[in-house]
């Protein structure tokens, strides 16, 4: 499906988990996809990457400048690229803190100032910002990751209704997904032990009603819908991508086929 053919992208966080297969993705429909990471390379699919740190504000201005003056145009931004880390909010050292913010608000925020003005001049774009079932709810410790979720759900919806028509700007909010991040995650509870790991993962995937964690591709495709002009009346929402996670109380219930009555 060559979709995108004359399409171009900026993708945050391009080299891996999510992000990296949302370039996949967005070049298997046919865009010219730009990579930008902390990481020296990228995905042999990308057109460019740029190694830069999203909350560094020149980094970013040249980054889009760069994109620009090559390509002529961008049509979408995906703000993929998050950090997260574990300890409650009064043993997280402020730094952690302001770290997390600024990478997953802070960076989506410095993205959208310098895409925008491209955007409005060729007249249109679509926005997606990579946000999290804790955008709508915590897991223990933390804070300063539920609270950049949220925060991402807000920065979704004041784009949408500051830029409609022209731009659309939604979010994605992704359950459990098998990434480095959560692989991590997964480490810092049971330790280095692969079969440890596994079994914790599968355990997250249990308590998904689908029975499983995501896979990145899963979150892609979202992705690379919201990216489309097949959603073209989609501005301000948040696109769950969470295997019925956000729909289940963790509450039981009667067991009506063991019922004693
Ligand atoms: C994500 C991350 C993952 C976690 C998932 C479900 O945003 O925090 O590490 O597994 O939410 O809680």
């Amino acid at each position: 499906m060559e979709e995108f053919t004359d399409k171009v992208a900026i993708v945050t966080g391009g080299s891996s988990g999510i992000g990296l297969a949302v370039v996949d993705a967005l070049v298997r429909y046919g865009a010219k996809v730009v990579s930008v990471s902390l990481d020296e390379k990228s995905d042999v699919n990308v057109s460019d990457h740029f190694k830069i740190d999203v909350t560094n504000e020149e980094e970013v201005k040249e980054a889009v400048e760069k994109t620009t003056k090559k390509y002529g145009r961008i049509d979408i931004l995906v703000n993929n690229a998050g950090i997260e880390q574990y300890s409650p909010l009064h043993l997280t050292p402020t730094e952690i803190w302001r770290r997390i913010i600024d990478v997953n608000v802070n960076g989506s925020y410095l993205m959208a100032k310098y895409t925008i003005p491209v955007m409005l001049a060729i007249g249109h774009g679509s926005i997606i910002n990579i946000a999290s079932v804790q955008s709508y709810a915590a897991t223990k410790n933390a804070a300063a990751y539920v609270t950049s979720k949220h925060a991402l759900l807000g920065l979704t919806r004041s784009v949408a209704i500051d830029y409609a028509p022209k731009i659309r700007c939604n979010a994605v909010c992704p359950g459990t997904i098998m990434t480095p991040m959560v692989i991590k995650a997964a480490k810092m509870e049971v330790g280095e032990d692969e079969n440890a790991v596994e079994r914790k993962i599968e355990e997250w995937g249990r308590q998904h009603p689908m029975g499983r964690i995501g896979r990145p591709e899963e979150v892609a495709e979202v992705v690379a819908f919201l990216a489309s002009d097949r959603s073209s009346f989609i501005t301000g929402a948040c696109l769950t991508v969470d295997g019925g996670l956000l729909s289940k109380l963790p509450i039981s219930t009667p067991n009506a086929d063991n019922s004693h009555h």
